[in-house]
């Protein structure tokens, strides 16, 4: 009796779970989880409950369950069942864009990304606010790895964009590892790795592309911070876009941009960011020369008001192949203050930019200043 007892619950159990599927779970903050690697999209994808219901195929795939949570209002939750990688299919092209907003994309560090057939286009289309995309590996795309268009808000964690874990080369993607434009305000890339791309690490272009964070990411090196991946361009280029900020002033805020094949950070036509705690042309230890070939930090033109360290949040420039900062003749109002230039991180071996410390042109910087810490 007993037994039969439990088959009756067991059967209610499972009468209940059948109804579950087929009415699915409230509208709000669905989650749904990948239990495929193959990149399809024959599921129902109308809602997270539906696909879950009629998931088609081979299962649950990124790319539908990324469909069904645009379609799906509210939060939602995408997480992983299986590790390894997904090759977005040429025919399906490009995932789908992330353009309702609050989903968040979890890969665990299990998950990697590869596009090599995909044709066209990046990794991630973000053109919505408050999404995350958290530990996941983006390799080969045609275009950029990661591209925020007209998003905010949204945070970029733990992802390693254009390497593996292995630190393996030339499996970069073809353009920016991530790239911020068209009004990305408030976004927020940390902890990533962003080397071995075809062009610049991490681009923010624009002049409404505002208040977007850089901090505790290694842009140009190997995961492990020792050795150098180049991404071609720049490490961090920032193009007519203002007061956004690469590393902080808190303990791990800071980045790594070392071994880039031109700067480090390139300011172009771009005023009022803030630069803090960075080590800028040695490896994540602060004492291996690790270079950029150009300028550590370059302000290029018509620009005022960058600022470059702080007290106690300076940034360690050394060992790039030209100047560690250069202060081009259009701008002004720069703020250079509290940084180590030409120096390890604990200031007491030299390690020199090839030109000079700081090359000083245009009008009106300050450089160090009266008050502790503010010596550069
Ligand atoms: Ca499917
Ligand atoms: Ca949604």
């Amino acid at each position: 009796m007993l037994l039969l007892g439990n088959h009756r619950i067991s059967v209610c159990i499972a009468v209940l779970l059948g109804l579950g599927a087929l009415y699915g779970p409230p509208a709000h903050a669905a989650s749904v989880v990948v239990n495929t690697l193959v990149d399809e999209n024959n599921g129902t994808t109308s809602s997270i409950a539906n696909l879950i219901a009629t998931p088609g195929g081979a299962g649950i795939s990124l790319r539908e369950a990324i469909i069904a949570a645009n379609n799906t209002a509210g939060a939602d939750t995408i997480t992983f069942s299986v590790s390894g990688t997904i090759n977005t299919s040429g025919g399906l092209g490009a995932l789908p864009t992330l353009n309702s907003g609050n989903t968040t994309i979890d890969g665990g560090g299990v998950i990697v990304l590869n596009g090599s057939s995909q044709g066209s286009g990046q990794g991630f289309l973000l053109s919505s606010s408050s999404n995350i995309i958290s530990g996941i590996t983006i390799i080969r795309m045609p275009d950029q790895g990661i591209n925020i268009s007209n998003g905010t808000n949204n945070l970029i964690e733990d992802c390693i964009i254009g390497t593996n874990t292995a630190g393996g080369g030339g499996i970069g993607n073809g353009g920016n590892g991530i790239s911020m434009s068209n009004t990305a305000t408030g976004n927020t890339v940390s902890g990533c790795v962003v080397s071995g791309n075809g062009a610049s690490g991490i681009s923010i272009s624009d002049r409404a592309s505002t208040g977007n964070f850089v901090v505790g990411c290694f842009i140009g090196t190997n995961p492990a911070g020792t050795g150098a991946l180049a991404n071609t361009v720049n490490g961090i280029v920032m193009t007519n876009a203002g007061s956004n900020t690469s590393g902080g002033t808190l303990a791990g805020e800071g980045n790594v941009i070392s071994g880039n094949g031109q700067h480090g950070i390139f300011l172009n036509n771009s005023n009022d960011n803030e630069i803090y705690g960075n080590i800028v042309g040695l490896a994540a230890d602060g004492e291996t020369a690790l270079g950029n070939a150009q300028e550590g930090i370059m302000t290029f033109t018509g620009e005022d008001g960058n600022i470059i360290g702080a007290p106690g949040a300076g940034n360690i420039i050394a060992a790039n192949g030209s100047n560690g900062i250069q202060l081009s003749p259009s701008t002004t109002t720069h703020l250079v203050r509290g940084n180590y230039i030409g120096t390890n991180a604990a200031g007491d071996t030299g390690l020199g930019n090839g030109g000079h410390g700081i090359d000083i042109n245009g009008t009106q910087h300050v450089i160090g200043g009266v008050g502790a810490g503010r010596e550069t």
